[in-house]
């Protein structure tokens, strides 16, 4: 058993610690995909009619559209495994119909969270709630005498969709640190847990509920290890999904973090510091999010020798930084908004993270609508009414001009 565990242990290694990422953006059958290259054309448009005047109908455009009941791009790629999306053309000008048709407009559904960008990278546009679209591809005008009747083509281009979750917390930790036991304990879903690392190798949505039927998502990530930043393991490739999350939980496993016998053991509060020092690398605006720290497993920590000592130095930092070697310490400290002791497997300390969650992010959203606020970008809560009857009377007075 030993060995089967150990093999796969090495086997995962291998497998995630290549320094590229595969070139091929074709997607394996059954893993999440989170990003996806599509070829997109708008319709051409149809000819002119010239001896009558007559004008083509306009090709259609293809536009990228958000859909809350997709979870990820791979939806989308097992819909239209070739990636080539064409509307349809305009209809060309005939003798008895002068006015062709336009053509029909196609739409790409995608989940939220999607940001459309074209092929130098430059961004279209951003996804994040239910409805939301942005076209891709304009169609083609149809011929008519401002361009000698002679219908043009539709625009073609190849668009990066690139999903980043969206979910009101994520999970941030080093592998094996119980973070899937985390989810599992805070919301109903049943994620792979296992004693060695890199269990989850997919990222994984969970739903916290309260009792007065309030809903809060967290997101389990695969484990970060030292050098995630620069592509080592597999966390890299899932820190993007950090960024739009709203909190960040620190799941850190007592005993420290061991990837296996050739590497050095790093303590928790070492490990606290090589998280931070993770996500400051890969992009320092995400220290600036709440974020918790809970220090997990501490059924095993009999005497709370540890527990204590990691809280005390957490506490006390920066002045505790000289406890530990400089190749630890992070250029920015990220700011802790609490520290919780918890055992995942104990239901009971899971509440107390549950309740703080809750607290941080009510205390941060109105904090940060009280910013917008103050800059004016948005009405105060209680002059949305005011909002409503304006645009109301707005449109009362255009239809009484129609
Ligand atoms: N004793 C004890 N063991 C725990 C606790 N929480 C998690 N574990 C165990 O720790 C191991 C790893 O837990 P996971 O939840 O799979 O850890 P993870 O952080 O999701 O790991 P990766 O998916 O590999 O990144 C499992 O064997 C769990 O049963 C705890 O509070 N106490
Ligand atoms: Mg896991």
């Amino acid at each position: 058993m030993m060995n089967v565990t150990k093999n796969i242990f090495f086997l995962a290694i291998r497998n995630y610690s290549t320094k590229t990422a595969p070139k091929s953006t074709k997607p394996r059958k059954y893993t999440f995909v989170d990003s996806l290259r599509i070829h997109v054309r708008g319709g051409a448009g149809g000819q002119g009619y010239q001896k009558f005047g007559g004008s083509g109908g306009d090709g259609g455009c293809v536009y990228v559209k958000a859909n809350k009941e997709i979870r990820n791009l791979r939806t989308v790629y097992e819909k239209n495994p070739k990636k080539r999306y064409v509307a349809e053309v305009g209809q060309d000008s005939r003798k008895h119909w002068i006015l062709g048709n336009p053509g029909e407009d196609l739409c790409i559904e995608v989940p939220l969270g999607v940001s459309v960008r074209d092929q130098d990278g430059v961004e279209i546009g951003d996804l994040d709630e239910d409805g939301q679209e942005v076209i891709v591809a304009e169609g083609g005008r149809g011929g008519s005498n401002q361009n000698s009747f002679l219908g043009q083509r539709g625009e073609a281009r190849s668009v990066l969709l690139d999903l980043k979750l969206i979910a009101d917390v994520s999970l941030v930790g080093f592998p094996n640190a119980g973070k899937s036991t985390t989810l599992s304990a805070l919301s109903r879903t049943s994620p792979k847990i296992a004693s060695y690392p890199f269990t989850t190798i997919q990222p994984y949505i969970g739903t916290m509920e309260y009792p007065d039927t309030r809903q809060i998502t967290i997101a389990d990530l695969p484990g970060l290890i030292e050098g995630a930043h620069i592509n080592k393991g597999m966390g890299h490739k899932f820190l993007k999904h950090i960024e739009r999350t709203k909190l960040l939980l620190f799941i850190v496993d007592i005993n420290g973090f061991q990837l296996h016998s050739r590497y050095s053991h790093r303590t928790a509060f070492e490990t606290v510091l090589l998280l931070n020092k993770e996500l400051e690398l890969y992009n320092t605006e995400v220290l600036d999010k709440p974020a918790i720290l809970a220090l997990n497993k501490i059924d095993l920590d009999e005497d709370k020798e540890k527990t204590t000592d990691v809280i005390m130095k957490v506490k006390k930092l920066p002045e505790s930084l000289n406890t530990v070697d400089p190749e630890f310490h992070p250029e920015r400290l990220i700011k802790f908004d609490g520290i919780l002791t918890m055992s995942a497997k104990n239901a009971d300390s899971v509440e107390m993270v549950k309740e703080l969650i809750r607290k941080r992010l009510d205390y941060h959203h109105e904090k940060a609508r009280r910013i917008r606020e103050q800059q004016g970008l948005v009405l105060p809560e209680h002059s949305k009414g005011l909002q409503d009857r304006l645009r109301l009377k707005n449109e009362q007075s255009k239809s009484r001009l129609l």
